[in-house]
């Protein structure tokens, strides 16, 4: 027999796209443990950072952290006037579709720093300053999401 919609045992997601405002900005040891799913034959997800201008409504994106599934990279990048960077796409990708995850990204003094269930796998330099200013955290893409909390360490 099929489980009711409403079994407990059916953990419920948060529809995506999901932004989080993060009403202060970010500061160092700011922790954003996000439990997510990647879904099966999506391409891609990301999970931003960013600084919501009010003059132009032109958004900045301070850090762009882009799991690819086609490309088995992590794309990361910013696009702070308008367009995008360099994009950084070094080092191992645990993601696995179908397959529960932790992600925890820190915010230090110099770099944001990246966890995936409990191991460390990427530094992403910051390439502006303004911690004050990025006052959102925005999901988007092919990723079912269980959880997103704010936590200081
Ligand atoms: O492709 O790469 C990161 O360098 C761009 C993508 C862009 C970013 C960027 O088009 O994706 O991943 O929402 C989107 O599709 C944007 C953010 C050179």
């Amino acid at each position: 027999m099929e489980p009711e919609a409403d079994d407990s045992s059916v953990q419920r997601s948060i529809p995506v796209p999901y932004e989080l405002p993060l009403q202060a900005g970010i500061i160092p040891r700011l922790v954003i443990t996000i439990v997510g799913e990647p879904i099966p034959g999506g391409d891609r997800f990301h999970v931003d950072f960013l600084k919501e201008e009010d003059e132009e409504d032109d958004e900045v994106v301070v850090f762009h952290f882009n799991p690819r599934f086609y490309e088995q990279q992590i794309v990361r990048n910013s696009n702070l006037d308008g367009s995008w960077g360099p994009e950084e796409r070094d080092g191992v990708f645990p993601f696995v579709q179908g397959q529960r995850f932790e992600l925890k990204i820190l915010v230090e003094e110099d770099s944001f720093k990246v966890a995936v269930d409990g191991n460390h796998i990427l530094e992403y330099e910051h390439r502006t300053g303004g911690f004050e200013d990025v006052t959102l955290l925005r999901v988007v893409g092919d990723v079912t999401l269980y959880s997103v909390a704010p936590n200081m360490i």
